[in-house]
């Protein structure tokens, strides 16, 4: 029987949050960005990606894991690519364990440097929680300001697969999406496939999702449940980008790909003291 805990540790040379469930599930999260970099079920493998040649430093994005895209996703407004919460430190607020679960809650709140990029008063929260077989990630934001406030949000998700060709992501049938590869085109289209299959580069904004999703993989599969977050990313850059990616080994793309809960295609509005949260939750099976 495995001893569960919430420790702080140092990852990278980041402070860090470890948490282990009572039934031995395991995830670590740095401060750094509130930056999910490792999620292991209890007895099971590693399920998310993250880049062999990632690099830790602050200032720059950390290639894996769950990036915290927010404000902005992408390049979608005036502020650095999928916002700045990604590349600043996040406050502990809690670690904890529970009966039959491990949390860790981290915040960020507006100050000089984020008020001179985005000037409205805020504060967000990322938790992290694990039980057995499952792992919840919650984004939540407060309008801490005097006037209302609008932000895109996306859990960037690096899913770990053994071989992205034998994957399928079923769930997205009938759905409505836009083909972000091309920045130009602004049709849209509905997947009219029974499953989707990953072999080429793919860049895709799904709008109200349904849930859940399936990744299969054939010797495992994920579950992906999201909550008020109606669109979901599908990202896989192929060989040709990869290769131009310099924190990604030339192979990544392989071992990849990013399913992610977002709220992009209508903005969440906040008026003063409003908040809102969303949620992406993943089932090993
Ligand atoms: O979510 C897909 C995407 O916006 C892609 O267009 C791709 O650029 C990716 O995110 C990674 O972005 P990053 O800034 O982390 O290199």
């Amino acid at each position: 029987m495995s001893t569960a805990f919430a420790k702080d540790i140092t990852y990278q040379g980041f402070p860090a949050i470890h948490l282990r469930s009572p039934a031995g599930a395991e995830a670590i999260v740095l401060l750094y960005g509130a930056h999910l970099v490792s999620w292991k079920p209890a007895g099971g493998e590693e399920r998310l990606f993250m880049s062999e040649k990632c690099i830790f430093k602050a200032g720059t994005p950390v290639r894996g894991g769950v990036p915290v895209c927010f404000p902005q996703f992408g390049q979608n407004g005036p502020l650095p690519q999928h916002g700045f919460v990604r590349t600043r430190m996040w406050q502990k607020s809690e670690a904890k364990v529970g009966e039959d679960f491990a949390v860790a809650t981290l915040s960020i709140t507006d100050d000089d440097e984020i008020r001179a990029m985005w000037p409205f008063p805020f504060k967000a929260e990322l938790s992290v929680s694990i039980t057995d077989t499952r792992l919840d990630i919650e984004f939540g934001c407060e309008n801490t300001g005097t006037k209302p406030l609008e932000f895109s949000l996306a859990l960037h998700t690096y899913m770990q697969v053994k071989e992205v060709e034998e994957v399928t992501l079923e769930g997205l049938r009938g759905q409505t999406y836009r083909n972000l590869l091309n920045k130009d085109a602004v049709e849209e289209k509905v997947d009219t496939g029974v499953s989707l299959s990953i072999d080429d580069a793919i860049t895709r904004m799904y709008y109200e999702t349904k849930n859940p999703l399936l990744l299969r993989e054939q010797h495992r599969s994920l579950g992906i449940h999201t909550e008020n977050l109606p669109d979901t990313v599908v990202w896989n850059p192929w060989e040709t980008a990869c290769a131009t990616i310099g924190d990604m080994e030339p192979s990544g793309f392989r071992h990849m790909l990013c399913v992610e809960g977002a709220a992009v295609k209508d903005p969440i509005h906040l008026e003063p003291a409003q908040s809102w949260w969303g949620r992406q939750s993943l089932v090993a099976l």
